[in-house]
């Protein structure tokens, strides 16, 4: 039976892989964070499968990543665990390189010391590009330029884990993620956090939203499909790394529009800059407000990727477009209050 390490799994990626391999016939070992509420809410129906094992563990410790690591000898290694917001990265720039660059060296290197054959997995992200239009579609020849302290700091791991590959011939590669949504997705990113405004909304149960910068550009995708292509990058002769995107862009503005359709409202808008407003075309009532508060220091205003390289090699494609996504993601949030196994 073929063994995997995760952090992150309590995450929206993290509990989609543990699905994913638990089907797949894995044993599946993973991190928790110590925390004085339960944070397994996306992963608690794993817990009594007899192949789903957690252990307290944090990407800050050294030397519990290397007495883990030693004493499961897994065969495949994915490191998801990550300050992931962007916005909060420049709010806590020196913990966001603590945990998602030096925490992606530190189980590098304990990888090495317990002297592990294994594969590892290093969740890179389309923040590396930064976002100049200029560049785009990005592809894994696209120059880096990341925009905020999150994207310096997966730039770190990005190189860490190459170098880890060139010096000692680890299988190590890179999944070089564009943005990725789910029923499952973290309630500040705006994706959730629009779809479970409309579903309230609809519901009477909250007045309206209020969003930063309408014009972001982002390739979304359905994050249960992305993960399939993180264990696809680890059964290969050679290590790659590959971006994976849809090759699609919309707007946080379009995502709002198709998000109060899907939910039943039409959103018409009014004023421009931080005045705008988004009003139900039926009644006029404000139902989406802009507060700069949600503006960044630096924003990455458009993101495209190519992923024609992990299509051509391992034959992966997005089969869900945003469309769908959104209908998904609303109609979870039109039942359902929290995470759990149906999302
Ligand atoms: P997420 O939902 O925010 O999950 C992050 C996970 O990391 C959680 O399990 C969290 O644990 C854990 N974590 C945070 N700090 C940690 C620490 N010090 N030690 C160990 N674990 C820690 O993120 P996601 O959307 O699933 O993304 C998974 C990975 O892919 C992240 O590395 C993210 O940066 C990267 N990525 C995401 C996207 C995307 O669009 N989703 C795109 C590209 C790359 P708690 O539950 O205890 O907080
Ligand atoms: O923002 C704009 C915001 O926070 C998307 C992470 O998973 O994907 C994610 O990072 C856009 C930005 O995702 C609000 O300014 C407007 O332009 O959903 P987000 P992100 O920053 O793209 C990448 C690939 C990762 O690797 C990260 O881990 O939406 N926006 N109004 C807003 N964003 C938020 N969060 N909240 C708003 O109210």
């Amino acid at each position: 039976m073929k063994k995997a390490f995760i952090t992150g799994v309590t995450g929206q990626d993290g509990s989609y892989l543990a699905e994913l391999l638990l089907s797949k016939g894995y044993e599946v070992h993973s991190i928790l964070r110590r925390s004085s509420v339960f944070t397994s809410a996306r992963i608690d129906h794993l817990m009594r499968h007899p192949h789903f094992f957690t252990y307290h563990g944090d990407l800050t410790d050294s030397s519990n990543l290397h007495t883990l690591l030693a004493k499961i000898q897994p065969h495949e290694v994915y490191n998801l665990g990550a300050q992931s917001h962007v916005a909060v990265s420049f709010e806590v720039p020196e913990y966001t390189a603590e945990v998602d660059a030096v925490g992606t060296i530190r189980l590098l290197n304990a990888i090495k010391d317990a002297k592990i054959r294994t594969r590892f997995y290093q969740a890179s992200t389309s923040e590396l590009y930064g976002g100049i239009p200029a560049t785009a579609p990005q592809s894994e020849k696209t120059p880096f330029h990341p925009k905020s302290p999150y994207g310096a700091a997966k730039l770190y791991a990005y190189w860490a884990t190459v170098n880890y590959r060139e010096a000692y011939g680890l299988y190590a590669c890179n999944g070089i993620l564009f943005n990725h949504e789910s029923p499952r997705r973290g309630e500040t990113f705006v994706t959730k956090k629009i779809t479970k405004a409309a579903a309230r909304i609809k519901q009477g149960r909250q007045p309206d939203l209020t969003l930063g910068n309408l014009n972001a550009q982002r390739d979304w995708g359905y994050a249960k499909e992305y993960v399939e292509a993180m264990w696809l990058m680890l059964q290969q002769e050679t290590p790659t790394d590959y971006v994976v995107a849809t090759g699609k862009v919309f707007s946080v503005r379009q995502f709002v529009e198709m998000a109060f359709e899907e939910a039943g409202l039409q959103i018409e808008w009014r004023g421009s800059g931080a005045d705008e407003i988004g009003v139900n075309k039926r009644t006029g009532e404000i139902l989406v407000k802009i507060d700069p508060k949600y503006y960044r220091p630096a924003e990455v205003d458009f993101l495209c990727g190519d992923p024609s390289l992990i299509s051509k090699n391992l034959g992966w494609s997005a089969r869900t477009n945003l469309r769908q996504l959104v209908k998904i993601m609303v109609q979870y949030d039109l039942h359902h209050d929290s995470y759990g196994a149906e999302g």
